[in-house]
């Protein structure tokens, strides 16, 4: 594997799973696999669970890592071509690139979309540079329009809690202070429709996330109705795709939190989100904290499907 930014990098999920699977059960069977070798994690954004769980996976695979926090300590990168660089920026991307790719063997970026630009965010700019102008294998750590890896870990998770074969798995927006971008659950549905589960995303009318990514779910707008049978329940919050509205927070409607009497409609379903999560805003205290939260498993598995994704490199290197 030579990049890694959407389900279809990985191939079969089925064999992904397992191969995850075989990775938790002994994830120091391959030490001996990224010796001598080094994985460049560069941040745009604030992490915890991406930095510390990719970072762990790569040492579980024997490699030397070294993190770049552009926004602290390094030059202000320019990443639009063209500009005369009279401002505060004193780097260009497309030098800063090739140099971070010559000290690295593999490179994880993380860069969130600006909720500005629509066209922009969704071209995946900055991500697509780093593939292009690298020379180096690059995976997603959260870009503008997915996070991959969360939706590995997410169903890593499913399949080992699952009690049908084909379970019913829910995506639910929900409340949230400040305006989010729509990688998390734009990936959480194209993983779990590839996955071949019974997919639902509800949300208020005006938060349809891209066609692209939901092809195959059911779309419905009346939350208590989605959840009826759910086995997972997955909330998220995300601001508006659409054109017009594209960035924009448009509800703060905190009916749609997910509370007990919600997940008491389910099929006795499990809670899930991906953490950083906003209590009594996404999700009460009850919830997150009752016998059917998966939000520390979850977390756990990233280390697990950072580990899959960083071993196929190593092999393909
Ligand atoms: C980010 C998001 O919603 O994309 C990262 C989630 C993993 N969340 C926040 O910025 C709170
Ligand atoms: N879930 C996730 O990616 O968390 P961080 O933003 O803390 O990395």
């Amino acid at each position: 594997m030579n990049k890694f930014t959407n389900v279809s990098d990985i191939g079969d999920l089925r064999q992904a799973v397992a191969e995850a699977l075989e990775i938790k059960r002994n994830r120091f069977a391959h030490t001996e696999l990224g010796r001598n070798r080094t994985l460049l994690m560069i941040f745009f954004n604030s992490s915890l669970r991406t930095r510390l769980s990719t970072q762990k996976a790569a040492m579980n695979l024997g490699m030397n890592v070294m993190v770049l926090d552009v926004n602290q300590g390094a030059w202000k990168l320019e990443t639009e071509r063209g500009v005369v660089m009279d401002g505060d920026k004193a780097e260009h991307l497309l030098e800063a690139i090739p140099v971070m790719g010559s000290y690295c063997d593999i490179i994880g970026v993380r860069s969130f979309a600006s909720l500005k630009d629509k066209a922009e965010d969704y071209s995946e700019k900055v991500l697509e540079q780093f593939i292009r102008y690298s020379g180096r294998p690059v995976f997603s750590m959260e870009a503008a329009t997915g996070h991959p890896l969360q939706s590995f870990a997410d169903l890593i998770t499913i399949e080992e809690h699952k009690r049908t074969e084909r379970p019913k798995v829910v995506l639910t927006w929900a409340p949230h202070p400040k305006a989010l971008p729509q990688a998390v659950p734009n990936s959480f549905v194209e993983w779990m429709v590839a996955a071949g589960y019974d997919v639902t995303v509800t949300h208020p009318k005006g938060y349809e996330l891209d066609e692209r990514f939901t092809r195959g779910a059911k779309i419905d707008y009346d939350q208590n109705h989605a959840l009826e049978g759910a086995d997972f329940v997955y909330a998220k919050n995300w601001s508006a795709f659409a054109d017009l509205d594209y960035g924009r927070i448009l509800s703060t409607d905190r009916s749609w939190t997910i509370d007990s009497a919600k997940m008491k409609l389910t099929n006795d379903a499990f809670f899930m989100h991906c953490l950083p999560v906003r209590r009594n805003m996404i999700v009460t205290d009850e919830v997150i904290e009752s016998p059917s939260s998966l939000v520390i498993p979850e977390a756990a598995n990233r280390e697990i499907s950072a580990q899959t994704v960083i071993k196929r490199m190593l092999e393909a290197l």
